[in-house]
């Protein structure tokens, strides 16, 4: 009698609630089972589509979510599903994709290597460039918007080609010495190798779940990978991204830790990482080759001894730190790593040879050291880095890490670029009401001399100089955006690309000649 009695209840309640909430009644896990694992796999970690796990969908809103669930995403395989799903159970499905599995996900060495795909075997592919452009001063941008990559002629600014990339993209690609092959890396874990002379992407292979970026040794044999999901390093032969070794991120106390980033340093032959839940920065040596050097294309790249990897040359160098260090800058040489805690206040100076900390930097607005530039005021070196949560731009004397100037702008920036054949740095204003403002610094008198709005309304942001430091781009990171072509010495605008949300320009110069007014 009673249980008839609650039966009835419940009959009744469910039928007075408003539609909403009888979305929470459907079973989002069924639901994506049948509409959306097919693409996106049966475990959320990705197939044709990318992984639908919170980690990995941390740069997209839930309600964004809905959107692309209902409406697709245009010019990609992701169809709309408004006709299959009422609009409560494309709700559910979305809010059920940000919780997190029952067991964490693993990417062991077995999946790595089953995701590894050689399109065209090292060699196999004409040695010449298939386009008369300078195949030094050539740009990659990338276009985030439709998830795509335009490669353009740094002299005229042609586009010499559009390809689709893997879903979202993060990080600066990598190029080869030579500048022939570029890596990118996506933030679900894919690295694709693009064969730029001859415009075709010759492998790819997944190093992780949820992965940060990637870098190329210095030498352009290997590339090391960097993830926060599984927390791991991996390296890989960058000839055709077979993979060599996984490295679970622990620590000396047996914490595992997300690898916030991986860095080359070429005058050092070795890999810096950034752990972010362990006190200790690593360095990973790469074998230098002892045999001569090979040609291949254009340049002159060492690649003799790539098929005989002594693995033991790739050891862990723990560096003890005092504090968690996941955001770095590195003095020229690298010598010095400046080292911040994003969320911390303040970074750090580690001297990368004694593993001792040489000066700490008052830092208030946490600073964003990855985007710092350096350039030479009266003969010392100076470094310039924005700050992500205030609305300025700090310049320290990089010889005895004091600080010259504190310079108000117009809000929270991002990137910081310049050259050094250039007068000026830039940066943006991404975050606030300016977004749509960069800002030019004179690097001599430490002034904003110009303030400019290229397209009102739209975020202005990231800048890239070409191979001599008289023209730059600028991105307009707007799906109905371009990229904008300025004069480096009198400002003015010379031409307008149209572009879908382009967010990093990369310099094959700037980039593989580790240029003072770029990122590395
Ligand atoms: Fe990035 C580079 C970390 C959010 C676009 N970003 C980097 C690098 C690091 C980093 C460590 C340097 C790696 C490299 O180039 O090899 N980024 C972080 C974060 O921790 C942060 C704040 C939060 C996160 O979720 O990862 C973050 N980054 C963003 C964005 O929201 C941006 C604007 C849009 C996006 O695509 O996700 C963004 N990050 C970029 C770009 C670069 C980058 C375009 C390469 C800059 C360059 O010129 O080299």
């Amino acid at each position: 009698m009673v249980k008839h009695a609650v039966i009835q209840a419940l009959s009744l309640s469910a039928l007075l609630v408003p539609w909403p909430a009888l979305a929470e009644q459907t079973d989002p896990e069924s639901l994506y089972q049948t509409h959306c694992a097919s693409c996106h796999g049966t475990d959320r970690l990705g197939g044709m589509g990318p992984a639908l796990l919170p980690g990995n969908l941390s740069r997209l809103k839930q309600d964004e979510a809905i959107t692309v669930i209902r409406e697709g995403r245009p010019a990609t395989q992701m169809m709309g599903f408004d006709d299959v799903l009422t609009p409560a159970e494309s709700e559910a499905v979305a809010k059920w994709i940000y919780t997190p599995p029952d067991a964490p996900p693993t990417w062991t060495m077995a999946d790595i290597k089953q995701s590894h795909e050689v399109m065209h075997p090292f060699g196999s592919l004409p040695e010449e460039p298939t386009f008369d452009a300078d195949p030094l001063n050539l740009f990659l941008v990338v276009e985030t918007g439709d998830h795509h990559v335009s490669l353009l002629d740094g002299d005229t600014f042609e586009r010499i080609d559009r390809f689709p990339s893997r879903f979202a993209l993060h990080g600066g690609p990598k190029y080869t010495p030579d500048g022939r092959y570029v890596f990118f890396g996506s933030r679900d874990g894919w690295i694709s190798k693009y064969d730029i002379y001859n415009q075709e992407m010759v492998a790819e292979v997944r190093a992780g779940i949820n992965m940060r970026n990637i870098a190329v040794s210095g030498d352009g044999r290997y590339v090391m990978a960097a993830n926060y999901l599984p927390h791991s390093l991996v390296l890989f032969d960058a000839h055709d991204l077979a993979p060599m070794k996984v490295y679970p991120a622990k620590g000396k106390n047996g914490d595992t830790s997300r690898v916030s980033a991986v860095y080359a340093a070429p005058p050092r032959g070795s890999f810096i990482a950034a752990l972010k839940d362990i006190k200790e920065v690593w360095e990973i040596p790469w074998p230098i080759p002892t045999s001569p050097v090979v040609s291949t294309g254009h340049m002159k790249e060492p690649i003799v001894a790539l098929r005989s990897h002594d693995t033991a040359n790739f050891d862990v160098r723990r560096i003890t730190v005092p504090d968690y260090l996941d955001d770095f800058f590195f003095d020229p040489e690298y010598r010095h790593v400046i080292g911040a805690a994003r969320g911390g206040k303040g970074a750090m100076v580690i001297d990368l040879d004694s593993g001792n900390k040489v000066a700490d930097l008052p830092l208030a607005g946490m600073p964003h050291l990855g985007s710092g530039v350096s350039w030479m005021l009266d003969e010392r070196r100076v470094m310039a880095i924005p700050h992500l949560t205030k609305g300025a731009v700090s310049i320290i004397d990089m010889q005895d890490w004091s600080l010259i100037k504190t310079l108000e702008t117009a809000g929270p920036g991002f990137f910081m670029r310049s050259h050094e054949n250039s007068p000026y740095a830039w940066v943006d204003v991404f975050f606030g009401p300016n977004s749509d403002k960069v800002h030019v610094i004179d690097k001599q008198s430490l002034e904003i001399v110009e303030t400019l709005t290229p397209a009102p309304g739209k975020v202005a942001a990231h800048v890239e100089f070409d191979r001599y430091g008289e023209k730059l781009l600028l991105s307009i990171w707007d799906r109905d955006g371009a990229v904008i072509v300025y004069d480096a010495q009198s400002l003015e605008e010379l031409k307008r690309i149209p572009m879908d949300k382009p967010s990093g320009k990369y310099n094959v110069w700037n980039k593989t000649r580790y240029e003072e007014g770029t990122s590395h």
